[in-house]
């Protein structure tokens, strides 16, 4: 067996073995009894007891709407609402709350900055500069907005270890260039963009930076306005929290200038039936009802993973990484894309194993209970790039175990053997 020849385990900050009690889906197994190995974290996490316990504590002791009632439920909900907007603030690195809009999570977060922002300021022969490495939420609505005013789209281009081209920077940012919107972390490879320096460069050349912090804010110890960007969006599910809560971050000039995303309650100052004013920032773009116990929820996952550590968090990733890259590197015909240099990613590993389909490999390892995800995983461009359809890819958390990539990396050489090779 493989394990009696095993690396040694890396290094980590963190009480995994601890950490792992908080979770109580981590205790599941599969029908036939196999230990669940969950390496899917890239599309979402799972949720600590004190998440879930927060949420529920909502419903059973503080539910009602918020910002509306004179009474005591109201005033509770409403109170543990704003409360947990400082939470997330604070994990972020924002002091101005009134710049953290709530949304449903990185995609309405980016098709607000699209539809508000975008569909608004921009005209024919303006440019809006986006890279290959894009998820489709930071493409689509951008292809929207082109469509619709004439603004035409450019491509930062990759080099083979899927870093972004930056020397096309300087011929593609020009007084033209009037958004550019990247991802600070590529879901598909893993890769770390530079984005203090990208949006150094955008914003000489006049343009605003949007951010697509879905794989960075529950990742990198990242302090949002310091990036030097204008909008910074991410999912709450990505990072502990409930699904169907997230932020963006925008400063707060560029929110107050630009006219809401959706109409209704909550978002006015003064209704008349011809036209309305709207309530400041952050009101003005969280119209209707909001959802109150995802905020709930999101305050008390921004509160676990402080109460462990961001730079702990990503020092527990990068060890684990490590580790993974070295394992896999022993299963001959398995190619790991992205950057080689493991500063340049985090936890991330995307793989192709000889020919065999990454879908089979996924049924193959969950057979073994061990879950990653297989696909495009909403890159199509950026498959096409690499020159491959889809690929396996086995994203890590804070609650992965040297162990968990032992037995990810037992499956494979399972699968290979199922193949024939
Ligand atoms: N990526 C993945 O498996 P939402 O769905 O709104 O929470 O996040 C969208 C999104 C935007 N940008 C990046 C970089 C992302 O990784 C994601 C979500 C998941 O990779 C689901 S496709």
């Amino acid at each position: 067996m493989s394990s009696l020849s095993l690396p040694e385990a890396p290094a980590t900050p963190l009480d995994v073995e601890r950490i792992r009690q908080d979770f109580p889906i981590l205790r599941e197994t599969t029908a036939q009894g196999t230990p669940i190995v969950y390496l899917d974290n890239a599309a979402s996490t799972q949720k600590p007891r004190q998440v879930i316990d927060a949420i529920s504590g909502h419903y059973e002791r503080n539910n009602a709407n918020v910002h509306r009632g004179i009474h005591e439920l109201s005033n509770r909900a409403t109170d543990a609402y704003d409360h947990a907007r400082q939470r997330v603030a604070a994990l972020l690195g924002i002091t101005d709350t009134a710049e953290l809009i709530w949304t449903r999570g990185t995609t309405e977060g980016l098709n607000l900055v699209a539809y508000a922002y975008g569909m608004n300021n921009l005209r024919q022969g303006d440019e809006i500069l986006l890279s290959v490495l894009e998820h489709h939420s930071n493409l689509v609505p951008w292809q929207l907005v082109a469509q619709r005013t004439g603004a035409r789209l450019r491509f930062l281009e990759i080099d083979d270890q899927g870093r972004l081209d930056l020397s096309m920077l300087d011929h593609l940012l020009t007084e033209r260039t009037k958004i550019v919107s990247l991802t600070h972390v590529s879901n598909a490879l893993g890769t770390v963009n530079p984005i203090r320096e990208i949006a150094a460069k955008a914003k000489a050349a006049g343009a605003l930076m949007v951010v697509d912090g879905a794989q960075s804010a529950p990742h990198l110890p990242v302090d949002v306005p310091s990036l030097g960007a204008d909008f910074y969006a991410f999912s709450g599910h990505k990072m502990c929290g409930p699904t169907g809560s997230g932020g963006l971050w925008g400063r707060r000039e560029v929110l107050e200038a630009m006219p809401p995303f959706h109409g209704g309650g909550d978002m006015i100052e003064w209704v008349e039936l011809e036209s309305s004013t709207y309530a400041p920032i952050p009101a003005k773009f969280e119209a209707g009802t909001p959802n109150v116990a995802g905020a709930v929820g999101l305050g008390a996952a921004a509160d676990y993973l402080a109460g462990l550590g961001r730079d702990a968090i990503l020092a527990h990733e990068r060890a684990l990484v490590a580790y993974a890259v070295q394992r896999l590197g022993e299963i001959e015909d398995l190619t790991i894309l992205g950057p080689r240099n493991l500063e340049e990613r985090s936890g991330v590993v995307s793989f192709t194993l000889a020919d065999i389909h990454p879908h089979d490999l996924a049924t193959i390892l969950d057979s073994e209970g061990v879950a990653i995800r297989a696909g495009h995983h909403c890159t199509q461009p950026l498959m096409k790039c690499l020159g491959v359809g889809s690929t396996a890819r086995a994203s890590f958390y804070l609650y992965n175990t040297p162990a968990e990539v032992d037995t990810l990396v037992d499956a494979l050489h399972k699968a290979r053997g199922l193949f024939g090779y």
